[in-house]
């Protein structure tokens, strides 16, 4: 019991601390990993970056299949990358180009069980390093936004350490 309110804790924390750059999407949203959704609707309009992560809904009689590119096309079945069945299936993202995800039950594939995730590099949106030389900054704006950005970790410090002591004294 206490283990289970540690735990609890610990991911309340965690979830302070990690960055939320990365983005966790549920696949078909709530329609889930199923036949008959379209996946190329439900792609359309999203970026996808390494770092991100796919959740695949699903009942029995699934699975999540990683493919090549000409498998996803064909729905060939039989030479996957990676293959699960154990709902629900969280897939990371973890390099550029594009990720292929079928369904290996015979028939699901082109009955719209297949997925194709344009992935790209993470930290596009990272300044570019070394680059801090010979001091022209122009971005003097207001002190206030300074100090305001310089500040903006405390809050989150002071938030943690109030969730530790609660942790501590409630759970302990
Ligand atoms: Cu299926």
């Amino acid at each position: 019991m206490a283990n289970s309110a540690t735990v609890v804790c610990a991911v309340l924390v965690m979830c302070m601390v990690v960055p939320s750059s990365a983005t966790v999407y549920t696949v078909g949203d709530t329609a889930g990993w199923a036949m008959g959704n379209d996946y190329t609707t439900w792609t359309s309009g999203k970026s996808f970056a390494v770092g991100d992560s796919l959740v695949f809904n699903y009942g029995g009689g699934h699975t999540v299949d990683e493919v090549s590119g000409s498998d996803y096309n064909t729905c060939t079945i039989g030479n996957s990358v990676t293959s699960d069945q154990s709902s629900p299936t969280t897939i990371s993202l973890k390099t550029a180009g594009t990720h292929y995800f079928i369904c290996a039950v015979p028939g699901h594939c082109s009955s719209g069980m297949k997925l194709a995730v344009k992935v790209a590099t993470a930290g596009s949106s990272t300044p570019p390093s070394s680059s801090s030389g010979s001091g022209t900054t122009t971005n003097t704006t207001t002190p206030t936004s300074r100090s305001s950005s310089s500040g903006a970790v405390s809050p989150s410090m002071a938030l943690l350490t109030t969730w530790v002591t609660f942790c501590l004294r409630f759970f302990s």
